[in-house]
């Protein structure tokens, strides 16, 4: 089906934060990679919760404390269908990405790994796609691997057979690089972890927000998201795992509503999902982050992609006219979502986002958590202008304009006339 073009204008009427002003200018948000701006309804459902439906879940012996986790529940029967996800059980609310990839580490990695296994990454993962594993590596002596990079910012699959092994216990990857924007193809990935009985751990934080994602045809082990850049609350996120390796895995933290009975020196966990959520959830994040999953529906991934990709084109093209930009990432906008990654000639980011801060121009400037991208790139970092299913060319304009002003005031000389 072909992509049905957004109408921003009336989108951004649903994000009250979109028509506030900064430092006196209307804000243009370009920052959605780190965390989406929220819908009037998803707020609206949180504030509902509290005012209307709170309660503990699994709990009380009241009407009140049924209808929560029935809402509690029902979010993660939406969550499941989402991702594509046959059985809800297997979704796991978590608080975010991070804390969904710190699952696999503590409770599946550092149980399994065997000193000389390895596992594969690459030097483009958000730190929290390395770190964990860094951690589970130094507790059970296996080794942390990783996948070339070309020149433009992709994994090198041509040479991924140098870098897997049957000692490759573990696949971890992002689907979208949060740094570049390089969107990874996960089927061949996935197919050389399998092909090496190795799990396949997708870090989804910047997959399940723009594209449309379905984890059995994606044959992942692990998918993990964040709902705060899905339009959702933050302080929940989630992870999909394979039941069979889910059941056989440790609890993660324990606690209360994670165990089945408890005795004097011992403890049954209780089945899935909730041997994996001990303790009170953000139970009003959740129910919140399934107004959000309507949203997201009812506007279709499919188009907020190609939006971001239409977008990324023009912003690109535009961005190229500033005498002195550099450009990070891939030049194949087919394998690429919308985030432009740049740096100004010897303009430190910092001082290009603050300048832009002063026009209302939102943006991430340093490392975006990529510290070893960044090193390899030999610079400190840059600056990234992200986009979402509200930004329009007006944004971009803006933010060109801004970088203009940039070099007015870095007293850097106007575009060299051409010969
Ligand atoms: N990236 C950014 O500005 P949390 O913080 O757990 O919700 O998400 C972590 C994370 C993991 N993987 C990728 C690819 C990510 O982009 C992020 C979050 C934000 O790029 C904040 S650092």
């Amino acid at each position: 089906m072909a992509a049905k073009s957004l109408d921003y204008q009336k989108i951004r009427e649903d994000f009250p934060i979109l028509s506030t002003r900064m430092n006196g200018k209307p804000l243009v948000f370009l920052d959605s990679a780190a965390s989406s701006q929220k819908p009037r309804r998803v707020i609206e459902a949180f504030e509902d919760y509290y005012r209307c439906r709170n309660a503990n879940i699994h709990r009380g012996a009241y009407r009140l404390s049924y209808e929560a986790t029935d809402l509690y529940d029902r979010t993660r029967a939406r969550l499941a269908k989402f991702l594509g996800a046959p059985d809800p059980d297997t979704v796991i609310f978590t608080r975010n990405t991070t804390e969904s990839l710190n699952i696999v580490a503590y409770s599946w990695a550092m149980n399994n790994l065997q000193p000389g296994d390895e596992i594969l990454v690459s030097e483009l993962e958000h730190h929290s796609n390395l770190v964990p594993w860094m951690m589970a590596a130094k507790k059970t002596g296996a080794i942390l691997k990783h996948i070339p990079l070309t020149e433009d910012a992709r994994y090198d699959l041509d040479r991924l057979n140098e870098v897997i092994s049957e000692r490759t216990r573990i696949v971890s990857v992002a689907h979208m690089s949060n740094a570049v924007g390089t969107i990874h193809d996960l089927k061949t990935i996935g197919r050389a972890a399998r092909q090496a009985g190795a799990l396949f751990v997708v870090d989804g934080a910047q997959g399940a927000c723009h594209l449309n994602v379905n984890v059995e045809d994606l044959d992942c082990d692990f998918y993990a998201i964040s709902a705060h850049k899905m339009l959702g609350p933050t302080g929940v996120g989630a992870l999909y795992g394979k039941r069979e390796i889910l059941e056989n895995m440790e609890p993660f933290l324990g606690g209360g509503d994670m165990i089945l009975t408890v005795s004097r020196d011992s403890f049954k966990p209780a089945p899935l999902p909730m041997k994996f959520e001990a303790g009170t959830p953000n139970i009003a994040g959740v129910v919140a982050f399934s107004v959000a999953l309507d949203y997201l529906n009812q506007v279709g991934l499919e188009n907020i992609h190609s939006h971001e990709v239409a977008l990324l084109e023009y912003g690109l093209e535009e961005i190229k006219k500033v005498e002195g930009i550099k450009l990070y990432g891939s030049q194949d906008l087919a394998n690429r979502g919308g985030v432009i990654s740049f740096l100004l000639d010897g303009v430190h980011p910092h001082d290009i986002g603050s300048i832009l801060d002063e026009e209302g121009v939102a943006v991430r400037a340093g490392h975006h958590c990529c510290e070893p991208f960044m090193k390899k790139e030999g610079i400190s970092g840059t600056v990234r202008a992200s986009f979402y299913l509200y930004n329009g060319p007006d944004d971009i304009d803006a933010l060109v304009k801004s970088l203009q002003k940039v070099r007015s005031i870095f007293k850097m000389p106007a575009k060299k006339a051409q010969r």
